[in-house]
C-alpha cells in the first residue's frame, strides 16, 4: 500500500489582526496594534497552497472559525444584542475583544496531533484536537476544530477522533507543532517524536512552556502508539526563553530527516540516540550549530518552521519564508544544506509576511495528515486544493475580505455581518454542512 503526506493548511480568516496576544511569541508582541491586511494574508496562504499542489503534493484546506466569538464575550458577561456585546467589549475590554476576534486558527499545526494508520494499533488515522489552554484566544478554538476535522475526515472506518485533553495547565497540548514523525517511507510504521516544554505544569522558563509531557504521553496512549516507537524529548528552556514557544520553531522532521538547531532539545544527545535506536532505518540528523545560525536569527527567520516535504521525485524541498533569504546566516546555512549529503535538494521561498508578523511561518500554517489510498479517497473531496477550488477560494476572499484591519475596528458590528456572510458561503464551497455556531440551531 502506498501513502501520501497531505498538508491541510488553515485558510486565514477575515478578522486577521495583530492583537499582541501571545506572550512568549516575539513576533506577536512586536506587531501588537499594527494594521493587518486580512485579504493579503489569505491570498498569501492560498499562494503557498497553490504552489505545493503544483509541485505534485496532496494539498488540502481547513476552514477558519467564526470570529469575533460573540459566544465567548457573552460567557464573560457582555450582554444585549450582538452589536451591544461588541460595543461594550470594545469600550471596556478591548483585549478580550481582540482575543475573541483572533484568526489564530489559521495555524493548523496547532489544530491537532495526527497519527497515521501505519503507526496506530487499529490502523486508522487518529486525531486529537489540541486544547491550546495556554492562551485564551487559542483555547476557544478546540470545539470548532473538533467539528471541522470530523467534517473533513468523517468516515469512522478510516478516521478516529478523540476529544481534546481536559483543558487545564497540567495537560497543555498544542498539537502537531510539538510532534513530528520520522519514517523510512510514509506508508511504513514510523517513530513518533513528541517534544514538550515542561514535564507537568511547573514553570521554569521566563516565557510560558505551552506543552506538557503529561499531555504528549496521553495523546500517544489515545492514539494506540506502541511505546517502542515513541520518543518524548524536552525542549531546551533557553530556546523557549528566546521565543521558541513551539518546537516547530526550532526543528522540523520529514521522512528519514530531522533538521534541528543545536539549542532545540534539553538533552539532545540522549533524545536523538533514543530516536535513532527506535528507528529501523538510517536517520539524517541535520544539526545547525548556534555558531552558524544564532538562535535569534533562527527565531526571526523561522528557518526551522520551514516545511520539509518529499517531492514526487523522492528528493526533499525546504519550503521557507522569505525572511530566511533575508537573513544572511540562515541563507548561508540553507546553501550548505543544499550542497550537503542529505535528501534536501531544493528550496522554495514564500512571502507569508502577514502570518509571520504574528509568529506563524510555513509549517505553522499546515497540518500534516498521512493517508493511504482508501483513506485519501474518504476525505471530503471539496477540501482538496486544485485549480477549481483555488479559483473559488481566491474569488471568495476577494469578495468578502477587508484589506485593512486594526484592533480598533473589531467592535464594528458590520464586521461580524461580513464574517458570517463569508463563512456561510465558505461552508458551501467546502461542503462542510453547518459547523459554525451561528449556523447551529
Ligand atoms: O499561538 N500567534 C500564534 C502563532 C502560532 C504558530 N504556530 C506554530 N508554531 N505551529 C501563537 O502564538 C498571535 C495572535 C496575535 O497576537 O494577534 C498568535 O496567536
Amino acid at each position: 500500500m502506498t501513502a501520501v503526506e497531505a498538508n491541510f493548511d488553515g485558510l486565514v480568516g477575515p478578522t486577521h489582526h495583530y492583537g499582541g496576544l501571545s506572550y512568549g511569541n516575539v513576533a506577536s508582541t512586536a506587531s501588537k496594534a499594527s494594521v493587518a491586511n486580512p485579504r493579503k494574508a489569505a491570498l498569501q496562504g492560498l499562494d503557498k497552497m497553490a504552489a505545493l499542489a503544483e509541485l505534485g503534493l496532496a494539498q488540502g484546506v481547513l476552514p477558519p472559525q467564526e470570529r469575533p466569538s460573540v459566544a465567548l464575550l457573552r460567557a464573560l458577561g457582555f450582554d444585549g444584542d450582538d452589536a451591544s456585546v461588541l460595543g461594550r467589549a470594545a469600550a471596556e475590554q478591548p483585549g478580550l475583544l481582540s482575543a475573541a476576534s483572533s484568526a489564530a486558527c489559521m495555524w493548523t499545526a496547532n489544530a491537532a496531533t495526527v497519527s497515521p494508520g501505519a503507526d496506530t494499533e487499529d490502523g486508522r488515522v487518529h486525531f486529537t484536537p489540541a486544547n491550546l489552554v495556554s492562551k485564551l484566544h487559542r483555547a476557544i478554538e478546540a470545539p470548532t476544530t473538533a467539528r471541522a476535522l470530523q467534517a473533513v475526515f468523517s468516515d469512522s472506518a478510516h478516521f478516529a477522533h478523540h476529544a481534546p485533553l481536559h483543558p487545564c495547565p497540567a495537560l497543555g497540548d498544542e498539537g502537531a507543532a510539538n510532534h513530528t514523525r520520522l519514517c523510512a517511507s510514509h506508508a511504513a510504521a514510523g517513530v513518533e517524536f513528541f517534544v514538550y516544554g515542561t514535564a507537568d505544569d511547573s514553570q521554569r522558563t521566563r516565557f510560558p512552556a505551552r506543552q506538557t509531557r503529561l499531555a504528549s504521553e496521553a495523546v500517544a496512549r489515545l492514539h494506540g502508539l506502541p511505546a517502542e516507537r515513541c520518543v518524548f524529548a524536552q525542549q531546551h528552556p533557553d530556546a523557549i526563553d528566546a521565543g521558541v514557544f513551539h518546537n516547530d520553531v526550532i526543528s522540523v522532521g520529514n521522512g528519514n530527516t530531522l533538521l534541528y538547531h543545536e539549542l532545540a532539545f534539553a538533552d539532545a544527545d540522549r533524545s536523538l540516540a533514543e530516536l535513532q535506536a527506535k528507528a529501523d532505518f538510517d536517520l539524517h540528523l541535520l544539526e545547525i550549530k548556534a555558531d552558524a545560525v544564532p538562535i535569534e536569527d533562527a527565531v526571526s527567520s523561522y528557518l526551522f518552521n520551514s516545511q520539509l516535504v518529499t517531492l514526487p521525485n523522492g528528493t526533499m524541498a525546504l519550503v521557507c519564508a522569505q525572511q530566511c533569504r533575508d537573513t544572511p546566516s540562515v541563507w548561508a546555512a540553507i546553501q550548505t544544506l543544499l550542497d550537503g549529503d542529505n535528501p534536501i535538494a531544493t528550496v522554495k521561498v514564500f512571502d507569508l509576511n502577514q502570518s509571520m508578523r504574528n509568529g506563524g511561518g510555513p509549517a505553522c500554517l499546515r497540518l500534516r495528515v498521512v493517508l493511504d489510498e482508501p483513506q485519501r479517497a474518504a476525505v471530503n473531496p471539496a477540501c482538496w486544493i486544485n485549480e477549481e477550488s483555488l479559483q473559488a477560494l481566491r474569488q471568495w476572499v476577494s469578495t468578502h475580505y477587508r484589506d485593512r484591519l486594526h484592533v480598533d475596528d473589531l467592535g464594528d458590528p458590520a464586521l461580524l455581518d461580513e464574517v458570517r456572510t463569508a463563512l456561510d458561503a465558505l461552508t458551501r464551497i467546502l461542503a462542510l454542512g453547518s459547523i459554525y455556531p451561528f449556523q447551529l440551531p
